[in-house]
């Protein structure tokens, strides 16, 4: 796949969140539930050395439960503390929220014993495009302040968001991978919609999820698209779907830029049902 990958904005939003560093004193990093690998950019290790960070696995309701549990362990095995949410589920952000209202006291008693002084708890969401960090910060702030947008590339700049009177949030604009030479990686940011779909060739990306779905869930695709013959390539099996569908061209053939774009759809909706395409190593 030829894509331009790092773009001169993503360069920008790199200086803005490196420059902002200094002010806050806890990291709260955003990632895919369905990707925890994949949606954790490289860069962010050197960007936070030394910061405490909690990492939240979003979009929980969209990866598979048992799955998302086991990445929890296998984080917290590594020391790495990581928490599932769903941040469009009122009662999951409410949860998140005392336990980031606890850390936050926990930081504040502890620098008001040390200085003496009374200081605002800040914290920066960080994550990859489009991983859901506005729709975090909502939750957790209860009100619609920052925007989101089902696309990457919604936030352009920080803005600070209040949760409390002493917790201030900063949301940032998504930061991709600096290089991306690895290709389940990038095919991962694909499926999941990290990438602009403007610069995706959409049905090259579905051709490599259906040869990934014919393996590990062949069943899923039989229960939303009917009978399959999963000895197919992705992208036969994507023509057998776009004329089972009715995904027809003008004589016949199948439509499979307008079936591809569904199923990316279907996926990334959670019409599949949830799928986690990333496992924890045993
Ligand atoms: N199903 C589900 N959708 C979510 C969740 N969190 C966010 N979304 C959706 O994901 C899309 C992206 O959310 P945003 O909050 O705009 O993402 P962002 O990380 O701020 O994106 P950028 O600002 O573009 O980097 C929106 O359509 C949200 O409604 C979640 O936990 N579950
Ligand atoms: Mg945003």
């Amino acid at each position: 796949m030829n894509i331009n990958w790092y773009p001169g904005h993503m360069a920008k939003a790199k200086r803005l969140i490196s420059e902002n560093v200094r002010l806050v004193d806890i990291i709260f990093e955003i990632r895919d539930a369905r990707i925890p690998v994949s949606s954790g950019n490289p860069d962010f290790n050197d960007l936070f050395l030394n910061k405490s960070r909690i990492i939240f696995l979003n979009k929980g309701d969209l990866a598979n439960p048992s799955i998302t549990r086991d990445w929890v362990d296998s984080l917290a095995n590594e020391e790495i503390k990581a928490i599932p949410v769903n941040s469009l589920d009122p009662r999951e952000t409410n949860k998140v929220k005392d336990i980031i209202l606890k850390t936050a006291e926990e930081l504040h008693k502890d620098i008001q014993k040390r200085k003496g002084i009374k200081k605002t708890i800040r914290a920066m969401v960080i994550g990859i495009p489009n991983v859901g960090k506005s729709a975090f910060i909502n939750g957790i702030a209860g009100r619609k302040k920052a925007k989101t947008g089902n696309k990457p590339g919604v936030t352009k700049t920080k803005q600070w968001i209040r949760v409390n009177p002493y917790v201030e949030l900063l949301d940032t604009p998504g930061l991709l991978w600096p290089k991306l030479d690895n290709r389940e990686v990038a095919l991962n940011l694909a499926y999941t919609g990290t990438i602009k779909e403007e610069i995706l060739d959409t049905e090259e990306v579905v051709h490599y999820f259906l040869e990934k779905a014919k393996v590990e869930f062949p069943e899923v695709l039989i229960s939303r698209y009917g009978e399959l013959d999963m000895d197919l390539k992705g992208y036969e099996i994507l023509e057998s779907i776009c004329q089972q569908k009715g995904w027809i061209q003008a004589g016949g053939l199948a439509d499979t830029d307008r079936g591809s774009r569904h199923l990316l759809d279907d996926f990334q909706q959670g019409r599949l049902g949830r799928l986690t395409l990333e496992l924890p190593s045993k």
